[in-house]
């Protein structure tokens, strides 16, 4: 059995999202900002960084920080989402680690900035909305003609789709996206991913992507 400490934001919703799609009992541990949860001792012992998720696997006691380590340990253990041919494998580590280190990093500092103070700084508005830009552009580049990032759905798909979520936050255009678009409503449709994104808690409505 697995515990997710967890709140209503992307990181936290691609391992709800990932849980909902292995089909696996899980328990969920709600950490509320407001109440400074994620600084309390008892949850840095499990979350040293003072941020979610977090899992803790019952079955082996372990405790895994970081989404991305987090969705590779779900991954390994349950045997999904994450090929076994060292090639296909690859890919989807590369398109894993592109959300983790450019993606969501970007994306949220661009919340910062455009979503929750602008006109405080217009420089760092203007170089985040042409990152994002480019990022999206990345992404928009590699599913042309593709269901999903790599030749199956995968944790990259589930890493990257609560960050494209929160579009309007960070000011992208998906009309300019389509195949970005199209892959949006595509996992959106999947009842994983919308049992998911209202873990720990339903925090308004999902963006249609329209
Ligand atoms: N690289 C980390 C980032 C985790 C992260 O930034 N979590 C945010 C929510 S999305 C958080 O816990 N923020 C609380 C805080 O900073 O106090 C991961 O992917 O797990």
């Amino acid at each position: 059995m697995i515990d997710l400490y967890t709140w209503t934001t992307p990181n936290g919703r691609k391992i709800s999202i990932m849980l909902e799609e292995l089909g696996v009992e899980y328990n969920v541990h709600p950490i509320e900002f407001s109440k400074g949860m994620q600084r309390e001792p008892e949850f840095l012992k499990i979350g040293p960084n003072n941020k979610i998720p977090v899992i803790v696997d019952q079955d082996t006691g372990q405790s895994v920080m970081e989404s991305g380590a987090i969705m590779i340990y779900l991954a390994d253990k349950y045997g999904k989402f994450l090929p076994k041919d060292n090639a296909k494998r690859t890919e989807v580590m590369e398109w894993l680690m592109w959300q983790m280190a450019g993606l969501g990093p970007i994306c949220g500092q661009a919340h910062a900035y455009l979503h929750f103070n602008p006109g405080e700084a217009p420089f760092a508005e203007e170089r985040l909305k042409a990152e994002v830009a480019r990022l999206y552009s990345v992404l928009d580049r590699r599913l042309e003609g593709r269901e999903f990032i790599c030749d199956e759905y995968s944790i990259a798909d589930m890493a990257c789709w609560p960050w494209v979520s929160r579009y309007e936050w960070h000011k992208a255009d998906l009309d300019q996206f389509p195949n970005v678009r199209a892959w949006y409503k595509r996992l959106l449709a999947r009842d994983a991913v919308q049992k998911g994104y209202h873990v720990p808690k339903k925090a308004g409505e999902i963006p249609t992507g329209d």
